[in-house]
């Protein structure tokens, strides 16, 4: 009898590339017109979060207390089309990035473009496709306009549902013609845990109210479905997914009660919106979701008219960043905690973590992507992934096998959910090139196949090398997935 053997490989059309963020590389952060987005007020270091997060934080940047990593980037601003020119070598047939929106509208309510944003972009898009990369494009990746945080009080409010159309028109009508992938929100359920990043909303205007949270979540909702209108109206062949933070959950232990209760933190978490996206109706268990912060439907102020939009125009494509998964105890308290993405949870007795304390978990990818697959039935586009660690810079190179290890094992459980049907359309590693980090606004914190000569004080070079990864990620891609080796010369 002959063995049946499973499609593990890649479709031919697969999307390998690498993917960034505008506020973490571009710098240039007061450049050819752009106003301040909300990150530029975010301080670097490990305590970025909790600053955030406390009281009297309250929008102002003061560089007599703090550093702002951000407002320089790794200066991709000035040389993206070196860092464009090695993506293309590394055979990227993909990349994800942001457009900032304060860029285009600099505080975010003007009527009018700023044309020298516009033309950044396009320079950086038509330097994208002469190099035969298919640009990806964030529409919103943590980058309200800093002037929509601090005088309308973030996505609680719903005007910015017009002035995100605004951006959204401008951004699709201009590009359109060259790029057919876009996403809407990053992690848009990450204000479950931080609503300062997607939502721009800090605890002095009111984040640690959930009736705002779920407020601004719906007003991204309604924003998300005329971004797919937009974007269909113009052509019908250009895709937009929703991006969804997952992290896979179990239970710690077979006991019911910790079953039940990752069955509800799955739909909290990492159902809720991408069932409104992806579904186009608020699931039956919002009632519950709810009624846990004394809040009920009726609290929110949502129109007959904007709940018909969502129906109509649910999403092409889910999209999703997978760095880690987490454990939910609810029975015992087994005193060990372990850090992550937004997300912490149990320490896993059977998992490693990384540097920075996240738990590495492939075997959770393709249990997140069967389980979303099996919920939705849309294809699925994972547009980060990745592994934060420091890396011992020598004579121009960085030996980096376990950024190596971390991405085989990860593709490998790739194929694993293709293998059980799952329809896979991309991969895009985050921070292809070393970046500021998101959580802690450090450089020393780097995901990238490029090393930039830079560190947290902001000295340094901003020369670009190539890592050990880069040549790694090289062969994976000529390969079409196929050849994994670590086994090559550097
Ligand atoms: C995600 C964000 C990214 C990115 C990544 C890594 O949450 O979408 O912007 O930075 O995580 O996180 P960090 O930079 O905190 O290591």
């Amino acid at each position: 009898m002959t063995r049946v053997e499973l499609q593990t490989g890649f479709p031919s059309d697969f999307l390998w590339g690498g993917a960034t963020a505008a506020n973490q590389l571009e710098g240039g952060w007061d450049e050819d017109g752009r106003g301040p987005s909300i990150d530029d007020a975010f301080p670097g270091g490990k305590e970025r979060l909790n600053i955030l997060s406390s009281e009297d934080f309250d929008w102002t940047i003061d560089p007599q207390k703090y550093r702002y990593p951000n407002h320089i980037g790794i200066d991709h601003y000035h040389r993206y089309k070196e860092d464009i020119a090695l993506f293309a070598e590394m055979g990227f047939k993909c990349y994800r990035f942001s457009i900032s929106w304060s860029r285009i509208f600099p505080k975010g309510t003007e009527t009018e473009p700023n044309q020298k944003g516009l033309a950044f972009y396009d320079s950086l898009i038509n330097e994208c496709v002469k190099h035969h990369i298919e640009p990806v494009i964030t529409l919103a990746h943590y980058e309200t306009p800093l002037y929509l945080a601090k005088h309308y009080g973030g996505w609680q409010n719903k005007q910015l549902v017009t002035v995100f159309d605004r951006f959204v028109k401008t951004v699709i009508h201009h590009f359109g013609d060259r790029c057919h992938y876009f996403l809407t929100f990053n992690e848009i359920n990450s204000a479950a845990t931080f609503p300062v990043l997607g939502q721009a909303m800090v605890p002095s205007t009111g984040a640690k109210q959930k009736k705002n949270v779920f407020q601004a979540w719906h007003n991204q909702f309604v924003a998300s479905a005329m971004a797919v209108q937009t974007a269909h109206t113009f052509d019908a062949d250009i895709k937009v997914g929703n991006m969804l933070l997952l992290a896979t959950s179990y239970a710690y232990n077979a006991d019911p009660k910790n079953q039940l209760a990752t069955l509800r933190h799955n739909q909290d978490f990492n159902y809720f919106c991408t069932d409104v996206q992806v579904r186009g109706a608020y699931p039956a268990y919002t009632k519950r979701l709810l009624a846990q912060y004394n809040l009920t439907l009726a609290d929110l102020d949502r129109t007959e008219a904007e709940l018909a939009l969502i129906q109509q125009y649910p999403v092409d494509f889910i999209s999703l960043s997978y760095y880690m998964s987490t454990a939910i105890n609810v029975t015992e308290d087994t005193g060990a905690t372990a850090n992550g993405n937004l997300i912490g949870g149990v320490k896993n007795p059977y998992l490693k973590s990384s540097d920075w304390g996240w738990q590495i978990d492939p075997t959770g990818l393709t249990i997140g992507l069967e389980e979303l697959y099996d919920r939705y039935q849309k294809p699925i586009f994972i547009v980060e992934n990745g592994l934060g660690a420091r890396d011992d810079f020598k004579d121009g190179k960085v030996y980096d096998d376990y950024r190596i290890d971390f991405l085989k094992s990860h593709i490998e459980a790739m194929q694993v959910a293709i293998a059980d049907g799952v329809e896979l359309m991309g991969y895009t590693p985050w921070g292809c090139i070393d970046l500021v980090s998101a959580s802690t606004g450090e450089m020393a914190k780097r995901y990238g196949f490029i090393y930039v000569d830079l560190d947290d004080a902001g000295e340094g070079t901003f020369d670009r090398f190539k890592k050990k990864s880069f040549y790694w990620y090289q062969q994976v891609i000529a390969s079409n997935g196929a050849n994994l080796s670590n086994d090559l010369s550097y």
